[in-house]
């Protein structure tokens, strides 16, 4: 890396760009210059990158969603860039940890599906894959959350207010998307991918819809003002913003356009390039494989088709073999309300051509479900096209693909056992698991250098930089009270952190000394927020009838977001934010008990939590998260989990051992053979405690300024309501279970050593949940890519 050149081009950029010299410049302009200057050094990498991998079969990450974060200290890193860039940010005056925090989130996903795309991205670089992503540039990114009141309020992410240092616009190579009533220009945004190293430097590719008109003059100069920028808006709208429903379907006219809008101009993309130096397109299968992310993007299926069998006129059945042999999917949910359907109607609207090819498939797979003996009165059970008028994006996806997988083992288990049955018995080569991970470079070297430091000293090495299996061998330190102590000081150190930037951003203090007890993840009732919530509130009146309580004081951390039509979602969000004053006002608990809130929790935020937790709060009811990923962010910073059997927190304790975590409650089994029968409100006159809580929704304790929140909350619970069962989620059948875990854990963080013995049995044993294993094996077995120096 040339240093000089560097600060040469900061000065250039300062003055071509904000007519400034450098020290003149504010830390947005900081940050863009810094940026600028270190594309200067990542684009001749990036092209001899590209060109190492010409004529090979790559892969393609279709993704409504890439969750990326910051992107300045994440490339600095992984270009070996750190000291130096110090070094010379010294010399200029500035300082670094400003110019860092100037850089908004590119914050283009909502939660856990968004964040794994980007972890991908950043193993299958450091691993010289050539993976590809495609997806939106959202204008707009996830909102923005303020609490005022307790309420939760959503303002605009104008994240690239600033400018956007980090991509390149590519007008050369636009494509055209035509829907029904309007013909949009799609304009690629490419970001580099540096992978650790920075041998390999992969694209990102967003695009941004525009107008092929901008103005249309005749209406301009009639006065139709309005009229004569109508198309351009309409065109504009599509990539304006990203959906914030996590975890549910939207039915919305606009999200389809996005969804065909980013599908059609990757596929047109990859087959205009594929043309430029292949004679025919019948081995468009041999050099390219298309991971579809979830449902989303699963309207490729009939566009490759489209393009296959009119554009370049190949007959139907080799054109639905190299589809199939094209796409695989994957499934990230089994929640009946996140399974995609769209109405007919709405695609006979507006992608007619495609409507028409998806009738097609339809018919193709009746024959050919006739042909492997499917009796005619089961074949309703699998229609793509549903006798709803619906069109079911799973049935599509799996149809039209040779891998479905689902993110952890037990996700996979229950699509082939319950969920997706019919299709594994016709189907079951098909199927197979691919256990999520995370990427350590982020989640670990990044968010904390000490801890990196202090396995890399004790490694000799830091080869767990890239292999992250490696730290498995420091588990011979797990009764060495050396390095158990020197791991403690290490997480008073963040937690020390945290509580500044907590005291900064929050305006509240809290106490390192405190046992720091974490959830942080989109709010939904199946993640059960609202089970912390209660237990926190029955340990307070705990408190205050018992004084003498022998407890360790408790900070209780929570962050996420609800989406802005999630009505529950956010009166637990209130309901919490409630207890925090309760106790704040209340100097008998507020030394023992805290709650905090951090608000508008993001990546960013993530990087200062994830290192400073003693407990990570994983409590879904079994069965409904698919996964997680934060549970192995929280892991591989020595946090000890309370947690249920679910998603790949099985395969945590599995790995770390139940005896180093705090196991609890139901399991997928037990709710099979009790849901039927299940009475809430048994639970709630018998066991201690319950009552008292959760009257607190309805007995005045608390005021929802009339939103009728809490009694909506209560009720849902108690009663039910038109499309729920009483206590859909099992909280309160859960909730002794849970209290018993969380004395365990409070009365374990007493003795320090043994604590950090557990810790430390976490750590070393995360090396399976890495993002580089799950895309090494993602890349061996589904999409069969070759590595490249
Ligand atoms: C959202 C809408 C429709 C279908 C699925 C989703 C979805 C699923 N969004 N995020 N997920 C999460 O994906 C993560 C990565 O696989 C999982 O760890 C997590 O359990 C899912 O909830």
């Amino acid at each position: 890396m040339d240093i000089e050149n560097i600060k040469k081009i900061m000065e250039i950029e300062a003055l071509v760009h904000f007519a400034k010299n450098l020290n003149e410049c504010n830390v947005h302009e900081k940050y863009f210059v810094l940026s600028k200057s270190l594309m200067a050094e990542v684009v001749p990498r990036w092209n001899k990158s590209n060109n190492k991998f010409k004529g090979e079969r790559k892969a393609y990450y279709f993704s409504a969603e890439f969750l990326m974060g910051r992107a300045l200290s994440n490339n600095i890193i992984n270009l070996s860039f750190k000291s130096d860039i110090l070094n010379l940010l010294d010399e200029l005056g500035m300082n670094f940890n400003n110019i860092e925090e100037a850089e908004e989130d590119a914050a283009l996903g909502n939660g856990g599906l968004g964040r794994l795309a980007a972890c991908f991205l950043d193993s299958a670089a450091t691993l010289d894959y050539p993976l590809y992503g495609y997806g939106i540039r959202y204008q707009y990114g996830l909102f923005k959350q303020a609490i005022e009141d307790g309420f939760q309020i959503e303002t605009a992410d104008n994240w690239l207010e600033h400018g956007d240092p980090w991509s390149i616009e590519n007008r050369d190579e636009a494509v055209i998307v035509s829907y029904s009533d309007q013909n949009v220009l799609a304009i690629p945004f490419d970001t580099p991918i540096i992978g650790y190293g920075g041998n390999t430097i992969n694209t990102l590719r967003l695009w941004k819809s525009e107008s092929l008109v901008s103005l249309d003059f005749e209406k301009f100069n009639n006065y139709e003002y309005d009229a004569s920028v109508k198309q351009k808006n309409d065109a504009e709208n599509i990539s304006k913003v990203l959906y914030p429903n996590d975890m549910d379907r939207e039915g919305k006219k606009l999200r389809l356009r996005q969804q065909y809008f980013f599908v059609s101009a990757s596929l047109q993309d990859l087959v205009r390039k594929y043309k430029k130096s292949h004679t025919t397109i019948n081995d468009f299968s041999k050099f390219h494989s298309i991971q579809l992310n979830d449902t989303h993007p699963a309207v490729a299926i009939p566009e490759l088709m489209r393009i296959l069998t009119i554009q370049e006129t190949i007959e139907w059945d080799k054109a639905w073999q190299i589809v199939t042999e094209t796409f695989s999917y994957t499934n990230h949910t089994i929640l009946a309300e996140a399974l995609e359907e769209w109405p007919i109607e709405l695609y006979k609207e507006l992608l007619p051509n495609i409507y028409k090819i998806i009738e097609k498939i339809n018919i193709k797979l009746k024959e050919q479900l006739i042909h492997k003996g499917i009796s005619s009165k089961n074949i309703y059970q699998y229609e793509i096209i549903s006798s709803h008028n619906n069109i079911r994006m799973a049935y599509l996806s799996i149809y039209g693909s040779h891998s479905v997988n689902g993110v952890a083992r037990l996700h996979t288990e229950i699509l082939k056992d319950t969920q997706l049955n019919n299709w594994y018995r016709i189907y079951p080569e098909k199927f197979n698991n691919k256990t999520n991970g995370i990427t350590q470079r982020r989640w670990l070297l990044l968010s904390n250098p000490e801890l990196s430091d202090l396995i890399t000293e004790l490694l000799g090495s830091d080869g767990w930089i890239t292999d992250l299996k490696q730290i498995k061998v420091l588990e011979k330190y797990k009764d060495d009270e050396y390095v158990l102590n020197r791991f403690l000081d290490i997480k008073n150190t963040k937690k020390k952190q945290l509580a500044e930037y907590i005291k900064k951003h929050e305006g509240i203090e809290i106490d390192p000394n405190s046992l720091f007890d974490i959830q942080i993840k989109r709010f939904h009732e199946y993640k059960r927020q609202f089970l912390n919530a209660l237990h926190i509130l029955d340990l307070y009146f705990r408190i205050k009838e018992n004084p003498n309580l022998d407890r360790v004081p408790q900070t209780f951390i929570f962050g996420g977001k609800a989406a802005p039509g999630y009505f529950r979602a956010k009166a637990i969000i209130k309901f919490i934010n409630d207890i925090k004053n309760l106790i704040d006002e209340d100097p008998d608990v507020r030394d023992k008990l805290k709650v905090v809130f951090a608000t508008n929790y993001r990546v960013t935020y993530g990087e200062k939590l994830f290192p400073a937790a003693d407990l990570s709060e994983q409590i879904s009811t079994a069965g409904k998260e698919a996964s997680g990923t934060g549970n192995m962010k929280f892991m591989l910073n020595g946090a000890l989990t309370i947690g249920t059997y679910d998603g790949a927190n099985v395969e945590i304790v599995e790995e770390a051992g139940e005896e180093n975590n705090f196991i609890f409650g139901l399991r997928v089994e037990d709710i099979k053979e009790i849901e039927d029968s299940y009475d809430p409100i048994y639970y709630y006159e018998n066991v201690e405690g319950l009552k008292r809580v959760m009257d607190t929704l309805i007995d005045g304790t608390f005021n929802d300024a009339g939103t009728g929140f809490y009694r909506e909350l209560y009720d849902s619970i108690i009663h039910g309501s038109h499309n729920s069962k009483p206590d859909a989620y099992f909280i309160l059948k859960d909730f002794e279970s849970y209290r018993d875990a969380q004395i365990k854990a409070n009365t374990a963080y007493k003795d320090k050593l043994s604590w950090a013995k557990m810790c430390w049995m976490n750590l070393v044993n995360a090396g399976k949940f890495s993002s580089d294993r799950t895309v090494e094996d993602y890349a061996n077995e589904i999409w069969h890519i070759k590595k490249h120096k």
